[in-house]
């Protein structure tokens, strides 16, 4: 359970910006908001009044229990009854209970995308003479909230990257074994030392599957001479961390060495500039100015990285041509890669805190050496 201060923080905070647009309730219904706000993910629906306490709605088990163990807020559930004829049945939803007890709300905030049906809906249930409510959108404020991580939420990525890595640590990896072997056998571990589960589908990829940013296990075996990406991280509580290493099994070449240094020095270069202020272009720019130099800038295909926090994909690229500045307390991802069509890839990837001054890998104890299986 997140501690009451913090949540009650995160809700202050949407309360002020209620306060502004003069919204009466926010709706709260996608996972990772809930969660952040509440504690758990597990009801239908989180209402947070401007004037008073935020509910929980939760179906009658499926998650109410649930909900009241690792939530504060009061749960209110809702049960069906489906009787043994259809004039009996009763289904009461989510709105039924809101519309009762908020139906005098004039001004809604919703974090989700509503559908027409639901905005008529919305508006025939919150109705005051001929007035209909306004619907808001909530989900832009949430965004920018979860932006900056606090303290408590970055010793939370601080563990889930710590387990990962013992998790990955505790592999004995070997020629013969399939992508999908290695990705299992690191996603048991992870949640052996109490990881709620990876982050995301762990990727292995081997031999020329290393070409595939975002390959799809499959049973190909680990052979001798192969690349070998691998890009992971655990959720802890709620909040993700994520990684990529790359190895080469057996003697490496030096193309592949030569080829690695590129990619693991613009990831270093990159590291340099995420600090507060920063634009969020410039860590990229940097990169590429490396890649470039190294001849491998057309390779270079995507952005340099993504927040991460609750969702592994959270606010913010850093890409050239991104608007926008770094700021303390932001988590982001740094992760060139090159991807070469019939020779593979290579990405090194590492979970980092913005800091003042200058910036703090969650995820730098694990080994950045590409020959790591043979020693
Ligand atoms: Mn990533």
């Amino acid at each position: 359970m997140y501690p009451r201060s913090e949540l009650d923080t995160r809700i202050r905070r949407l309360k002020r910006w209620m306060g502004r647009r003069q919204v009466d309730i926010s709706l709260i219904e996608s996972w990772s908001n809930m969660l952040y706000l509440s504690g758990t993910a597990e009801a239908s629906l989180l209402v947070v009044p401007l004037d008073g306490e935020p509910m929980l709605i939760a179906r009658y088990a499926f998650g109410d229990e649930i909900a009241k163990e690792r939530s504060p807020f009061h749960v209110e559930v809702i049960k069906p009854f489906y009787g043994i004829s259809s004039k009996e049945i009763s289904n009461p939803k989510a709105f039924d209970v809101v519309a009762e007890k908020f139906g005098k709300a004039r001004r809604i905030a919703v974090d989700f995308l509503p559908s027409q049906d639901m905005i008529k809906e919305l508006r025939r249930r919150f109705k005051r003479g001929r007035k209909s409510a306004a619907i808001l959108d909530a989900s832009k404020q949430l965004e920018r909230m979860r932006i900056i991580k606090s303290d408590y939420e970055i010793s939370l990525m601080k563990e889930s990257a710590s387990v990962a890595i013992e998790a990955f640590n505790s592999l004995e990896i070997k020629l013969g074994m399939t992508e999908r072997e290695i990705a299992n056998m690191l996603e048991f571990k992870m949640r052996e030392l109490g990881a709620d589960g990876p982050s995301f589908p762990t990727i292995v990829a081997s031999g020329p599957n290393s070409f595939n940013a975002h390959h799809i296990n499959t049973d190909r075996r680990v052979t001798e001479g192969d690349i070998l990406l691998i890009d992971f991280g655990a959720r802890y509580m709620g909040y993700c961390s994520d990684m990529t290493r790359t190895f080469f099994m057996g003697r490496p070449p030096d193309k592949f060495l030569s080829r690695y240094d590129a990619v693991l020095n613009a990831q270093l270069k990159a590291l340099d500039y995420i600090r507060d202020g920063v634009p969020f272009e410039k860590p990229d720019i940097e990169a590429r100015k490396v890649l470039k130099k190294a001849g491998l800038l057309e390779y270079y295909v995507h952005s340099l990285g993504h927040g991460v926090g609750i969702d592994i994909h959270e606010f913010l690229r850093l890409l050239v041509g991104k608007g926008g500045r770094l700021v303390r307390g932001m988590v982001v991802t740094d992760e060139p890669g090159i991807y070469i069509r019939g020779w593979g890839g290579i990405r090194i990837e590492d979970t980092v805190l913005v800091g003042k001054n200058h910036a703090i890998p969650l995820t730098e104890s694990l080994d950045k050496d590409p020959d790591y299986f043979r020693r």
